[in-house]
């Protein structure tokens, strides 16, 4: 079994990827929920939903979130109603928003109900949410201003610098229910290209998640979001360098050190090898772009093949 850390974009393309090596009952991804927000009552969780599209195929992969072939009928009337439209939610979409909010609300956990969206949108993995408690990520803003992650991210458009980010309520998580036992269990664990910040640092925030992936850190293979020090899309590399830390992959590699034995960087930083290696962690220099999915599934290969021993 391959166990993936998962945030949105960079962590579906990859799970594409992997999907065509490794059988759905042998792919299992945690996925971040610090995104999640309640909109129109409706309860929105953003990557798991972009993982659960981009891997059932339904995906519009050009926008990076939301379904493909989407209409926008409700958006239009709520806009004359003068309602909130700065977050834009699809026909398609918000069907999978009013069956998850309907069945929350009915009793069922988030585990339950992302596991039943899975299997009816066709996407061939497991995906369990980090946690089934609240986590919200939350910017505290050079202006000394807190907003939540979707103010930051879709309001502001993350143009604005930020100083601090916290993880609401993740002290009081609990992991659910089979997350530390994919972790305990996987023959390779993969931390996705994704944002480090807000994509992953939710996941490694909930406790008992950490410790788990550092007992099995030789098996722990990392892959870096930065190609060439930069983002391949939104504010990774600014976010790094305003929390203190490089835009560069050797500064991914410190950044996850304790947990990854391996990380996985673009040739383009192959002047990064050294600083990875004087972290204590293995490089593996490899085309990381996935522009299309042969170049996923070879990136996937590499992965498979990393760290000490190959899977
Ligand atoms: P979001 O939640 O949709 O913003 O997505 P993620 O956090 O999963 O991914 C965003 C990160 O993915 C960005 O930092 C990108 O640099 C990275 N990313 C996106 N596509 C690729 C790719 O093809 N290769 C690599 N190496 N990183 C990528
Ligand atoms: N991102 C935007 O920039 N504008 C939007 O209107 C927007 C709507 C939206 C609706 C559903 C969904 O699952 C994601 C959506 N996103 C939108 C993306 C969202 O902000 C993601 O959390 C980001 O990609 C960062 O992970
Ligand atoms: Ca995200």
């Amino acid at each position: 079994m391959i166990c993936v850390l998962a945030g949105g974009v960079g962590a579906a393309r990859l799970l594409r990827g992997l999907a065509q090596l490794v059988p759905p009952s042998e792919l299992v991804a945690i996925g971040n929920t610090g995104d999640d927000l309640v909109l129109h009552g409706l309860h929105v969780s953003p990557d798991l939903d972009t993982v659960t599209y981009t891997l059932a195929g339904l995906a519009d992969e050009a926008q990076g979130w939301g379904r493909r072939e989407e209409r926008w009928t409700v958006m239009e009337e709520l806009e004359r109603l003068g309602g909130q439209t700065w977050f834009r939610l699809g026909d398609r979409d918000l069907a999978t928003h009013l069956y998850r909010t309907q069945r929350l609300a009915e009793g069922a956990t988030l585990t339950e109900v992302t596991a039943e969206l899975v299997a009816r949108l066709g996407a061939p993995l497991r995906l369990l949410p980090m946690s089934d408690d609240p986590v919200r990520t939350r910017l505290t803003l050079a202006d000394g201003r807190e907003v939540a992650f979707q103010e930051y991210f879709v309001a502001l458009r993350h143009q604005v610098p930020v100083r601090a980010v916290r993880y609401l309520g993740a002290e009081a998580a609990q992991p659910a229910p089979g997350v530390l036992r994919a972790i305990a269990e996987a023959e390779r664990i993969v931390v996705a290209p994704s944002n480090p910040i807000l994509s992953i640092g939710p996941v490694l925030a909930v406790p008992g998640v950490r410790p788990a992936l550092a007992a099995r850190r030789d098996d722990v293979v990392a892959v870096s979001p930065l190609i060439g020090g930069r983002a391949v899309k939104g504010p990774a590399d600014r976010l790094l360098a305003e929390l203190g830390h490089d835009a560069s992959s050797a500064a991914v590699a410190r950044f996850y050190a304790e947990l990854a034995g391996t990380l996985v960087l673009d040739h383009q930083d192959r002047d990064d090898v050294a600083s990875v290696q004087a972290a204590g962690v293995r490089a593996v220099l490899a085309p990381t772009l996935m522009s299309d999915l042969a170049r996923a599934t070879e990136l996937a290969r590499v992965v498979l093949a990393a760290g000490p021993a190959s899977v």
